[in-house]
C-alpha cells in the first residue's frame, strides 16, 4: 500500500533529520513511534514505549495525530493521570504536530481528552532525567536563551533541522488514512 510507504518514509525523514539536529539540539522522540497518537492497540502501548525511551532534558516529544480527532492534555499529577481526569489541567494541545521541549527534569503526565481515549490506554506517563553531561560542543547557540517564553512549553522550529522535523510531523498528520485505521 502505497501511502503506509509514504509515511515509512515520513517517519524515517524526521528521525534523518533529528539525526542531523544533531546532540545540541536535544533527541526527538515519537510518542508511540510508528503508531503515532492514536487510539492505543492496547491499554499498555503507551506505557510499553515510554520504558524502551531514555527521555532527558532538552529532549523533545513529538505527538503525531490528526486535529481535530485526537488532542493532548497534560495534567500535574499521577492521580489524575491514573483517572483520566481533566480536572486540574495545565496544558492542552489540540493540533498536530506537537512537539513539546523538556525543559524540567522529573515526570510529565499527558492523555488524550477525547471521548474515552484516555481510558483506552492513550496515555502517556514519562520520566525526564536530568541531562547527560554534553560533550564540550563549540557551537555557540546559546542554548535557546532567547526563545520566546510566551508559549514555553511547546517548541517552535528553531532551525532547519527543527523546520524539517515539524515538516514531515506536519505531513504526517495530514496523511489521514495513515493515522487513523
Ligand atoms: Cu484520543
Amino acid at each position: 500500500m502505497a501511502s503506509r510507504t509514504q509515511y515509512a518514509f515520513l517517519l524515517l525523514s524526521a528521525v534523518m533529520a533529528s539525526l542531523f539536529a544533531g546532540s545540541a539540539a536535544g533527541v526527538y522522540h515519537i510518542i508511540g513511534a510508528g503508531k503515532g497518537w492514536r487510539m492505543a492497540p492496547n491499554k499498555t502501548y503507551y506505557a510499553d514505549w515510554a520504558r524502551t525511551r531514555n527521555i532527558s532534558v532538552g529532549d523533545k516529544l513529538m505527538f503525531l495525530y490528526r486535529s481535530g480527532v485526537y488532542n493532548i492534555v497534560e495534567v500535574p499529577t499521577k492521580e489524575l493521570f491514573d483517572a483520566c481526569s481533566m480536572r486540574n489541567i495545565t496544558n492542552r494541545w489540540q493540533n498536530g504536530p506537537t512537539i513539546i521541549e523538556l525543559t524540567q527534569p522529573g515526570p510529565r503526565y499527558y492523555f488524550c481528552g477525547v471521548g474515552k481515549h484516555c481510558e483506552e490506554g492513550e496515555k502517556v506517563a514519562i520520566n525526564v532525567s536530568v541531562s547527560a553531561p554534553t560533550l564540550p560542543d563549540s557551537d555557540a547557540d546559546a542554548d535557546d536563551d532567547d526563545a520566546d517564553d510566551s508559549d514555553s512549553s511547546a517548541a517552535t522550529p528553531a532551525t532547519a533541522a527543527d523546520l524539517l522535523i515539524y515538516l514531515a510531523g506536519l505531513a504526517a498528520c495530514l496523511l489521514p488514512a495513515l493515522l487513523l485505521i
